[in-house]
Order: structure tokens, then C-alpha cells, then sequence
């Protein structure tokens, strides 16, 4: 059902200010930005090889990147795994007890589908399931 790790999400202050490291220090391709609204975020992504970073800036205070960033500074995020069928696989979750943030897939970036998982039905890392979109 999981088929790759699509990207991975860090929280930062400023896009122009992380932007930097991901692309002159690693050497990483920058692939534009977006404003997610439904997330309030404005998203960067940087690829490396199949996967990417995706940088989180949040747009509004009550953002849930804006709250992380109060309770834990910069840093990782969350973690997202595409996969075949959204919906299919939300449905498979949900009956087997995993407790989920989003029952029905959200618009993310380039397109994307998405739904999370509650970081504690995961150990603590949350999760992002992603589905199509331009990547
Ligand atoms: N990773 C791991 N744990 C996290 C977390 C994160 N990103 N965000 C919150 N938590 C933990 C908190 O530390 C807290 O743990 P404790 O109870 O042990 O203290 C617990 O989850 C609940 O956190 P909270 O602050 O009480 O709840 P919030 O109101 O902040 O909600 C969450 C947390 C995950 C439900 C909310 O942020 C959410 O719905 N996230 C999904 C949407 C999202 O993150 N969008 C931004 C990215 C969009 C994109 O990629 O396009």
C-alpha cells in the first residue's frame, strides 16, 4: 500500500532564510513554492532523488505549523508516504482502529490529496498519506 516516502516536512520560521542550506549547502534542487490555504502554510520544495523536503511556513498564527513552531522551535515535522489509493487506504486505517486527523483527504500541494495521521497512532512522528498531484 505504502509506496515510497514522498517528502519529508520541516517547520521553519522563513523559507527565505532556510532556503539556503537545502540548496547551496546540500546541493538540493528547488522545485518553487505554494501557498497551501486549507493548511495555512506556504510550502518549498527541495528534491533529493525520489523524495523531497518539503519547508512548512505558516501563513496565520492559529496555523497548526505556527502552534509547532511555538512548542518546539524549527525542525522536523512530519513524515509523508504516498500511496496508491487515498481513500481506500483511510478506510482500511479507520477500521482497524488507527486513529486518524483527517477521514477524508484534504488538497495539498501541486495537486496532492492528503490526510494525516494523529502523531499518537504513530509513535509520536506524524503522518501524512498522499495520494497523485504533479510530483
Ligand atoms: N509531530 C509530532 N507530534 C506532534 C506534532 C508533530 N508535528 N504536532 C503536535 N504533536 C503532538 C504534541 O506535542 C502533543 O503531544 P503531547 O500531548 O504529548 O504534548 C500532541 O501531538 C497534541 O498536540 P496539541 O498541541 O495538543 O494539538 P494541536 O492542536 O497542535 O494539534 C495536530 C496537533 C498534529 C493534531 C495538528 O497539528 C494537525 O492536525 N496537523 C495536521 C495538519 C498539519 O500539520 N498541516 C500542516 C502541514 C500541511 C502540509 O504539509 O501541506
Amino acid at each position: 500500500m505504502t509506496k515510497k516516502i514522498n517528502h519529508i516536512g520541516v517547520a521553519v520560521r522563513s523559507i527565505d532564510a532556510s532556503a539556503p542550506f537545502y540548496r547551496d549547502v546540500l546541493g538540493m534542487v528547488f522545485e518553487g513554492t505554494e501557498v497551501v490555504a486549507e493548511q495555512k502554510v506556504k510550502v518549498a520544495f527541495f528534491s533529493v532523488g525520489e523524495s523531497r523536503v518539503e519547508l512548512l511556513e505558516p501563513t496565520a498564527d492559529d496555523s497548526p505549523v505556527a502552534k509547532f513552531l511555538e512548542k518546539n522551535g524549527e525542525g522536523t515535522h512530519h513524515v509523508a508516504y504516498e500511496v496508491d489509493d487515498l481513500v481506500a487506504t483511510l478506510a482500511r486505517l479507520k477500521a482497524a482502529g488507527v486513529r486518524l486527523i483527517d477521514e477524508v483527504p484534504r488538497r495539498g500541494a501541486h495537486g496532492t490529496r492528503i490526510a494525516f495521521l494523529h502523531p499518537k497512532a504513530s509513535g509520536g512522528v506524524l503522518t501524512e498519506l498522499c495520494q497523485g498531484g504533479g510530483h
